[in-house]
């Protein structure tokens, strides 16, 4: 008696693995081998995928610019959805996105590959982005903030995105090719090995439309700068929960910053600690989806 009374005191004393939004687990869709999706913006390749693992608009919270209930003529998520695949070891996101204002061009995208853009994430706002915070392991960890980096830059830019990888995604990709921007130094993840973009929508900067945006992310449990002979990938396991938050950076009519945040991870500091994520579950395949022949 005396144990379990120690036992639940010692349970009730350890820090809360808050989550959010809290008490959910989302599901991420398994796509067998042979179903895996093309990054091309066409959604024919989530056809098939059950309709409780797309979450829309009703599901997402605005956490920085108080702007209340969604309004779909501003800024409309029909749809957004994660799978995984075991053999590429891989995450899949889809969204479908209905915006009145889509910006994506910027006079120089070279700017955001400094360590400038890196350190302060200058250059960064003013165009549409889907932010996205992978912590593979559910280690909580941190994305910034591991040292001054007024006085030791280089120590915060080997560890920043190192253990959760945060990156901002344009979408669509400014200027028509610039999509992932991570917000720490290893540039070489965005080779197409680690990961992909694809994309369609009748719009052009500054007009309206709906865009359709796919593009598969690598989890890694040690991003290091230096390349992958010093990271190292996560291995994602059927069953598993991760660490997964993302949101939506509606920029409209601003150069340098956006006018609305719209997260499914309902924490204003989703983007800088695994802490603020939520929780996702790697489901099994679902029986008798694929059938033969189909
Ligand atoms: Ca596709
Ligand atoms: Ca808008
Ligand atoms: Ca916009």
């Amino acid at each position: 008696m005396y144990l379990i009374a120690t036992v639940a005191v010692l349970l009730l004393a350890l820090p809360a693995l808050a989550h959010y939004p809290e008490d959910t687990t989302f599901k991420v869709f398994q796509f067998p081998d042979d179903r895996v999706p093309q990054m091309d913006g066409d959604a024919a390749d989530w056809a098939k995928v059950p309709a409780e693992y797309f979450y829309d608009y009703t599901q997402y919270a605005e956490l920085h610019r108080e702007r209340g209930a969604p309004d779909t003529t501003d800024f409309h998520v029909r749809r957004s959805v994660v799978g995984w695949n075991k053999t590429h070891n891989r995450l899949y996101f889809m969204a479908e996105v209905y915006d009145d204002i889509w910006r994506f061009h910027k006079d120089i995208t070279d700017s955001l590959d400094t360590p400038h853009s890196r350190l302060t994430g200058a250059h960064v706002h003013g165009a549409d982005i889907w932010e996205i915070v992978i912590d593979a392991d559910h280690g909580g960890d941190k994305v910034i903030h591991f040292a001054d980096q007024a006085e030791a830059p280089h120590v915060e830019l080997r560890h920043r995105s190192a253990y959760t990888q945060n990156y901002h995604l344009y979408i669509p990709p400014l200027n028509g090719h610039y999509w992932h921007w991570l917000w720490g130094k290893a540039l070489w993840s965005k080779e197409e090995r680690y990961s992909a973009v694809g994309w369609q929508g009748a719009v052009e900067h500054l007009s309206s439309g709906t865009v359709i945006y796919e593009c598969y992310l690598t989890p890694f449990d040690d991003l290091h700068p230096e390349g992958p002979h010093r990271s190292r990938r996560h291995s994602l396991q059927e069953g598993a929960i991760i660490g997964l938050g993302w949101s939506f950076l509606d920029a409209d009519t601003k150069e340098d910053t956006f006018d609305a945040f719209w997260a499914l991870t309902q924490h204003p500091k989703m983007y800088c600690s695994g802490e603020f994520i939520g929780d996702f579950e790697l489901m099994p395949v679902e029986e008798g989806l694929f059938e033969e022949g189909e």
